[in-house]
């Protein structure tokens, strides 16, 4: 996993009236490392079914798919996985529902990444690395220093690190010198909305040092 991870956030959008899959189709031009799903201001039946044209769009692009929340909507969705966080399911449990389904964890301290990696999750995600206002009630920012002890731990692990958390293109270069991949709200849907999509994907997905697919440019 190298570069952009970019969230689908279902609440993001809906305050400025665009439609997710608008967004997806712009996104998955870019090819991104993986792509994830955050709805939880949708009921289940408006979930699944964005899910379920998500992961297929996915799939056809070699994209992998993670649900945010909800296993129950990943599995119906045939999604690639599933993105677990502290008050979610535990993986475990997860797993004995459907070992099928790969499992990011999400944390916000050292002592969660300890206990993330002890369940060998398909990834971890770390963060707020900077202060954000794309999450309700966010946990303390940990920083590049905080990412930098993450990355560590994950290292020895072997097991991918995604940096989350107010992260722009100013400052991916950086974080990608601690993670393998970088995850993103606000900053796949720049000022001028919907037609920069793609270009701001772009951007942040080779500042992160993920590859454009073929016959992709940087323009
Ligand atoms: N978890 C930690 S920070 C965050 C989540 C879901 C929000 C990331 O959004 P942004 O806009 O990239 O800061
Ligand atoms: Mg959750």
């Amino acid at each position: 996993m190298r570069g952009l991870y970019a969230i689908i956030d279902y609440d993001f959008l809906a305050k400025r009236g665009i439609a997710p899959l608008e967004q997806l189709e712009r996104l998955l031009v870019v090819r991104p490392a993986a792509l994830q799903l955050r709805a939880k201001g949708a009921g289940a039946r408006e979930a699944l079914e964005l899910a379920r044209v998500m992961a297929a769009a996915c799939r056809a692009r070699q994209v992998p798919f993670f649900m945010n929340d909800r296993p129950d909507l990943a599995v119906l969705a045939e999604s690639s996985g599933v993105h677990l966080g502290q008050q979610d399911l535990p993986a475990r449990e997860v797993r004995r529902l459907t070992p099928r389904l790969r499992i990011g964890l999400s944390t916000h301290c050292l002592e969660e990444v300890e206990q993330a990696l002890a369940e060998a999750p398909d990834y971890v995600a770390f963060g707020p690395v900077f202060p954000t206002s794309s999450k309700r009630n966010p946990e303390p920012v940990v920083g590049l220093a905080g990412l930098e002890q993450a990355a560590r731990l994950c290292r020895q692990a072997r097991v991918p690190l995604v940096a989350i958390g107010g992260i722009e293109e100013a400052t991916a270069a950086e974080v990608a010198r601690h993670a393998d991949a970088a995850a993103f709200i606000s900053a796949l849907l720049p000022p001028g909305g919907l037609a920069q999509v793609t270009a701001a994907a772009q951007g942040l997905h080779l500042a992160l040092g993920g590859q454009l697919s073929e016959g992709e440019s940087a323009s």
